[in-house]
């Protein structure tokens, strides 16, 4: 049972550890992993929302996302009336997205290690704002070139539900919630599975106030 819980991961998420729960076959939720590492993000994060304002995309058949986005690394995810991409420029700056932070690579390469996964080089970070009532709905992460690389998401701010699903759109989805410093690998078989993010309620949190910051780290390139 907890080896087909864990298959397609390596030795190290195998073996029993407190604040680590599987939620599918390559899907491993580090409870508070990112805890430790919270004051260095949020502060090299400023840097990155000041070069590369938060902006509320437009999906590719019309609609603004009530998620506001930015990135920072080597490429970007975009959305905008053309489709989904990932580039190397930020379309309402004309330059470069801003660099990955330090910090915000050795928390990824570490938690993907945890999971299982060594050797993850991300190439692009989502940061994704959720305020009261910002949700995202169904989808598959499909953009990527190197499906065998893992994507690493950290959450920060106020809790939500995410929606978990299987690989087909019309799978039953399960809601896990997920909180401030909870860091989740996704990887292997859990790599295309649909989900999703419930609307956020209206709570404050005592350092982000009322938002939801949620970073995924990918190897988009
Ligand atoms: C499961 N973000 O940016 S992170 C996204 O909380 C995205 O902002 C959500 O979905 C958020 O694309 C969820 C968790 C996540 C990210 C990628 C996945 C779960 C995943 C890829 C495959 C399966
Ligand atoms: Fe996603």
């Amino acid at each position: 049972m907890t080896r087909d819980l864990f298959d397609g991961l390596g030795a190290a998420a195998s073996a029993a550890q407190p604040g680590v729960d599987a939620l599918a076959a390559g899907a491993v939720v580090l409870r508070g992993f990112a805890i430790p590492s919270v004051a260095r993000l949020l502060a090299d994060l400023e840097h990155v929302t000041a070069a590369a304002p938060f902006r509320h995309m437009v999906t590719p058949g019309g609609f603004r996302m009530s998620v506001a986005m930015t990135n920072c690394g080597a490429l970007g995810w975009v959305s905008d009336g053309t489709g989904y991409r990932y580039d190397a420029v930020d379309p309402q700056s004309g330059a470069n997205w801003p660099a990955l932070p330090a910090s915000l690579m050795q928390l990824a390469q570490d938690a993907a290690a945890r999971a299982g996964f060594d050797g993850f080089l991300p190439d692009a970070c989502l940061v994704n704002r959720y305020q009261p009532g910002a949700r995202l709905s169904l989808h598959q992460d499909r953009n990527e070139r190197d499906m065998t690389a893992p994507i690493v998401s950290v959450s920060l701010g106020l809790p939500a539900l995410f929606l978990f699903g299987g690989l087909r759109r019309a799978d039953t989805r399960s809601r896990v919630p997920l909180g401030h410093g909870d860091v989740v690998v996704w990887g292997g078989p859990a790599r295309l599975r649909y989900h999703g993010v419930l609307a956020l309620k209206d709570c404050e949190h005592p350092l982000l106030g009322r938002q939801r910051i949620n970073l995924t780290l990918r190897k988009a390139g």
